[in-house]
This record gives C-alpha cells, sequence and structure tokens, in this order.
C-alpha cells in the first residue's frame, strides 16, 4: 500500500516552513526552489522491536524539521541551521565518505552529518544529487526522543531528490520505503548510529488520524485507523527533558543482546520466536529478559492494531484496552529490557495514577519522551501529577504536548 500524504496544509507546517524560507533568504540571499516538511513521530508500540524483524506502530506528528532548499552550480553541499547559526558546513560532494569509525566528513558539525550522509548515501545508491544550498529549521525539540533525526534526514533525501529532478519521490521516481531505507543507511554508516528502520519509514509514510503498522521483516504497511480524540482522549506526550543519544552504545549494545538471544535460539533474529515458553532454551537470564520483551511487545503491537481496527479507530472502551497494553509494554521496557530511566517511569506511574488509561516511555529509551492516553477530562490533572512529582525530586520542568496523528513528509505547496 502506498501512503499520500494530503493537500491539506496544518497552520503549524505552514509556518515553520515560511520561517525556513526566510532563513534560506538570510543565509543566502536569494529564493528557495522549495521547502520540504518532515514530521517527528511518536511510537505508539513496539519497542527495539524493528532491529529485531519485528512489528512497530509509531504515528506522525504535527512537530517536524523544514528542510528549504536551492541548487548551485559547484558542486557543493551548503548547510546551515537556523537552531545553530554558527554550526555551517560546505562540503563538495565529490569529498563525501564515511570517516573511520563512521563518524562522516571530519570537521563539519555533528548535526551536519545527518545531511550530508543523506546525500553520501543517495550517490552510493546511484542516484545525482548536485551542489545544493539547504536552510534547516525545526519546531521539534532535539534529544526529546520524537526522532528529530529522521526528519532532518528525510526532508533533505526529498529535498535532494525532487532538486535532481527524475522523478523525485512523489514523482514515482523513488519509492517512499526506499527512501526511507536510504535515509537508515546514511544514519548507520556515515552518522555511526545503528538505528532501525522504525522512524524513517513513519516520516515517509504515516497518514494523517492513523499509525503505521510496519513489517520491519518484509516492509510491508498498512495503515491503523487512530483517532482518539474522536473519543475525548488525547495522546500526551511528556518529554521528561532528560536527553535522549543514541550514540552512547546503550542502544547498540541492546542490539547485540538481541542477536546473540536469536543465534543461541537458532534462528535468524527474535521475530521468528513467538512464544516465551521456547525462550526455556536460554541459559542466560539477561538474555531471557530482552528477547521475552521484544516478544511481547511484537504481540502488543498485533493487540493494539486490532483493537484500533475493529472499533475504527479507538472508542473509549477500546483506548482503555490500549491504554492497559502501553503501561505493560512501559513495564518490559524498564524491567525486561532496561532502557527506561528515572523521569520516565515516574512520570508513567504519576500519570496512570492521576486517569490516564495508561502511560509508556516512546523511542529509543536512555532519555526522550514518554507518552500517555489520557481522557480529556483528565488532561489537566494528569500534568498537574507528573509535573509535582518531577518537582518533588528536584528534576527539570517536563514539557507537554498534545500529539495529533498526522501525515508524512511533503513538499510545501
Ligand atoms: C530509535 C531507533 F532509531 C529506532 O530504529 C528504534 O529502534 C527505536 O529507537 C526503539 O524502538 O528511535
Amino acid at each position: 500500500m502506498t501512503a499520500r500524504p494530503a493537500a491539506s496544509v496544518p497552520a503549524g507546517r505552514r509556518a515553520l516552513a515560511d520561517r525556513a524560507a526566510r532563513w534560506f533568504r538570510e543565509c543566502y540571499g536569494r529564493e528557495p526552489e522549495g521547502v520540504w516538511f518532515t514530521p517527528g513521530r511518536v511510537n505508539l508500540v513496539g519497542e527495539h522491536t524493528d532491529y529485531n524483524e519485528g512489528f512497530v506502530l509509531p504515528f506522525a506528528l504535527g512537530q517536524g524539521v523544514a528542510a528549504a532548499a536551492a541548487q548551485r552550480e559547484d558542486g557543493v553541499l551548503a548547510l546551515r541551521t537556523r537552531r545553530d547559526p554558527a554550526a555551517s558546513a560546505e562540503i563538495p560532494l565529490a569529498r563525501l565518505r564515511p570517516g573511520p569509525g563512521g563518524a562522516g566528513a571530519d570537521g563539519i558539525p555533528s548535526w551536519a552529518r545527518y545531511p550530508a550522509g543523506v546525500a553520501w548515501a543517495l550517490l552510493s545508491a546511484g542516484y545525482p544529487v548536485g551542489g545544493v544550498s539547504l536552510a534547516i529549521d525545526s519546531c521539534l525539540a532535539d534529544g526529546a526522543g520524537l526522532s528529530s533525526s529522521a526528519a532532518l534526514e528525510c526532508s533533505v533525501a526529498l529535498a535532494l531528490t525532487e532538486l535532481e529532478g527524475a522523478g523525485g519521490v512523489d514523482g514515482g521516481g523513488i519509492p517512499r520505503s526506499g527512501l526511507a531505507a536510504i535515509a537508515r543507511r546514511a544514519e548507520n554508516e556515515f552518522v555511526g548510529v545503528p538505528s532501525g528502520i522504525m522512524d524513517q519509514s513513519a516520516a515517509l509514510l504515516c497518514l494523517a488520524d492513523h499509525a503505521l503498522l510496519l513489517d520491519c521483516q518484509s516492509l510491508e504497511f498498512s495503515q491503523v485507523p487512530f483517532a482518539p480524540a474522536a473519543a475525548g482522549v488525547r495522546v500526551l506526550v511528556i518529554d521528561t527533558r532528560a536527553k535522549h543519544e543514541l550514540t552512547d552504545g546503550e542502544y547498540g549494545g541492546r542490539q547485540t543482546e538481541c542477536h546473540e538471544a536469536a543465534r543461541r535460539l537458532g534462528v535468524p533474529s527474535l521475530r521468528w520466536v513467538t512464544d516465551v515458553s521456547e525462550l526455556a532454551a536460554l541459559d542466560d537470564p539477561v538474555l531471557t529478559r530482552r528477547a521475552r520483551h521484544v516478544i511481547t511487545d511484537n504481540q502488543r503491537v498485533q493487540e493494539v492494531a486490532a483493537l484500533l481496527r475493529s472499533s475504527g479507530g479507538g472508542d473509549a472502551p477500546t483506548l482503555a484496552e490500549v491504554g492497559a497494553l502501553l503501561t505493560q509494554s512501559h513495564r518490559s521496557l524498564r524491567d525486561d529490557f532496561e532502557v527506561s530511566w528515572p523521569e520516565a517511569d515516574v512520570a508513567v506511574d504519576a500519570a496512570v495514577a492521576a486517569g490516564a488509561l495508561g502511560a509508556r516511555m516512546t523511542g529509543g529509551g536512555f532519555g526522550g519522551s514518554a507518552i500517555a492516553l489520557v481522557p480529556d477530562t483528565s488532561a489537566a490533572q494528569v500534568e498537574a501529577a507528573i509535573q509535582a512529582a518531577h518537582a518533588d525530586r528536584g528534576w527539570t520542568e517536563p514539557e507537554f504536548l498534545t500529539a495529533v496523528p498526522s501525515d508524512a513528509a511533503q513538499r510545501m505547496p
């Protein structure tokens, strides 16, 4: 199934795109040829399952990253970000290659490795890329675990492919799922972050009022109706303000453990294990816990998707069942996979005690955001309870955002 973003443009996207175009004019003294917007994502359920060839169920946010771009004649990739105007880069395309250890081109700011990696991955896959000036702007907090890196990669990937012609992406040149794989390759091989395929797929394939059910083995996907607002329920995103970084080794460590568990079980990946009783064959307690999380979260993805489908996007009783599964997922990530962090654990407990239908960390873990499924009537008390629980511990005040399931990346009309 292909995903086509709707033609309408929400006001927040328009405002960000206009700001990115102004930033482009300030940087380069000319008009951009186009602006591409890519959303961040929330993963509803199915965490650390993507690199185990399992299932995920993310949806796209209204918030994201915009890239304003225009071609240039000198074969240079010029990069500017409004977040950090001093951290600019000008890289001759002919000199792009992954550095030792996957660090990317020497001497370029760390944020610029993502767009540079995308240009390198497109060239490596045989697609033409000419000189381009890019001006980036964002309304997503960095390090909040909402996939700002994938949003940056995918905005740049769309800009480079569409400026180069050859059909671009929505003109039929490269399928969106193929572009997701290229953006992931940029992150894995050029930047050196060993992420799975979920975030880039969400950025490029999601539909408004739906979550994306993605089989990370076959890469087949389908759209699952998810419209909690119709039932008076919201997805509250809690940025715990504990910064999330995938480069710090813990994320890669979990991958190694999962691959080792699969090897000892004699299967190509943990996707092939569907019953926790099969884990009796593992004699290592840590590997058993890691594998149990992956197996049970794959099951929870299927259960949540079935519940949402059967209720046409989630009525109130169904969302209560979904909420219970989200809280189970959090416990599994906390106790079996051990990737949650204190601020998320406290936020989840406080949210559920104050009336949330369920809550869990979202994304890679070790910092970032949690989500809570909250009836509108309890929203104020849930936010207040989380705020108070954090204040009692002397932690930075969390930030809240209501997540609206939104369309994937688009060229701004
Ligand atoms: C990060 C990664 F980038 C994803 O690929 C995924 O593994 C996620 O952590 C955990 O589910 O967002």
